[in-house]
């Protein structure tokens, strides 16, 4: 009786050792946060929206960008998608990745938001029944120019880049399909050609036009037109309205000869360990409040229907933002072009190093 104490402290310290390891087995599973890895393009998912995302989940996000679908495309393809969750690739990178096992079937049962998106975006021929992909927001890579050095009245289509008084001083979007798509366009060409010989066209276009150009950028021709390094050139819809509100003499123009769409839109990778958080922060990307804080944080167009009701007034009304169909005259969406794309390839490497 004498030693009972003595007993049960060695029975609790025999168990409390016993038990340590567990112990320290579930706070660490419990200290190690989840994580979701987006792959999206620079300037698109606001911070304030990841940091709700975490808040709302627990799940941490982190934010890889990219500047191009080949650029994406090329580091998927080499890591067979390891090390991301949630990649943004245009519409017409959606069929190459899904062909090559690089995307998941997505579960629309995990993501009823998509209710909220509008059908005329949904169920495209690049991927039917959505199986794969999600749109998140649409734009256009369009004309703007500054309207203190520039007459606006002189300004009616990209024919107008070429105009002596413009050397040195033309911004080109440095996307492939963007610029040699305008160059389509701009010889009346379709901007999803395959005919080697209007590619030939576009060439020699780009090939008068070089000398003109300044820059071929995506991710600074903001600032270069806010700051005046370039006076004209092209620039997506969304950074185009965030540049004049920096800068009110910038105008942007749809181009009489059409311009070029897109639609970038959510897959998940087929390597991804992580699906069924993929899939919420998907859900969660297309709920209204967090689509419509997405447009007023980088304003490109939204497929999201509701979200769209939730936008200030001014965004809602902008024909930037949101082009009426008469501005898209001659406009076409951007797609796969197949084999093709080794000679859309070809004509951009000849462009960017001058030969
Ligand atoms: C925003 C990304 C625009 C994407 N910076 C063009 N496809």
């Amino acid at each position: 009786m004498k030693n009972l104490p003595l007993l049960l402290r060695t029975c609790c310290l025999l168990l409390a050792v016993l038990l340590l390891p567990c112990l320290f087995a579930v706070t660490s599973a419990q200290a190690k946060p989840e994580k979701l890895v987006v792959y999206s393009w620079s300037d698109y998912i606001p911070q304030s929206v990841l940091d709700q995302f975490t808040k709302e989940t627990g799940i941490k996000v982190v934010n890889a960008t990219f500047e191009s679908n080949e650029a994406m495309y090329i580091k998927v393809k080499l890591m067979k998608g390891k090390g991301y969750d949630v990649i943004l690739p245009s519409t017409y990178f959606i069929d190459l990745m899904a062909n090559e096992g690089l995307l998941a079937k997505l579960d629309h049962k995990q993501l009823p938001n998509l209710s909220n998106l509008d059908p005329a975006l949904m169920d495209q021929p690049y991927d039917p029944n959505n199986q794969y992909s999600v749109p998140f927001m649409w734009g256009s890579a369009g004309l703007m120019f500054n309207s203190k050095h520039i007459d606006p009245a002189s300004i009616s289509g990209w024919k107008d880049l070429l105009k002596p008084e413009f050397k040195g001083k033309v911004i080109l979007s440095d996307d492939m399909r963007d610029s040699i798509g305008m160059a389509l366009k701009a010889k009346g060409h379709s901007a999803n050609t395959v005919d080697p010989a209007e590619l030939e066209d576009a060439y020699d276009f780009l090939k008068a036009l070089k000398p003109s150009v300044r820059v071929f950028d995506v991710t600074a021709s903001k600032q270069a037109f806010v700051s005046e390094e370039v006076l004209i050139g092209m620039i997506w819809n969304g950074d185009a309205i965030l540049a004049s509100r920096e800068n009110p003499d910038l105008r942007f123009v749809y181009p009489e000869e059409g311009l070029v769409l897109w639609v970038d839109n959510f897959g998940i990778t087929s390597a991804s360990e992580n699906k069924e958080n993929a899939h919420k922060f998907i859900n969660f990307m297309l709920r209204p409040d967090i689509a419509a804080a997405c447009v007023e944080a980088f304003p490109y167009s939204t497929p999201n229907l509701e979200a769209r009701k939730l936008l200030p007034q001014e965004l809602q009304e902008s024909r930037v933002a949101h082009p009426l169909p008469e501005d898209l005259k001659n406009s076409e969406f951007v797609l796969g072009v197949g084999k093709s794309l080794s000679g859309y390839e070809k004509l951009w490497e000849k462009v960017k190093t001058n030969r």
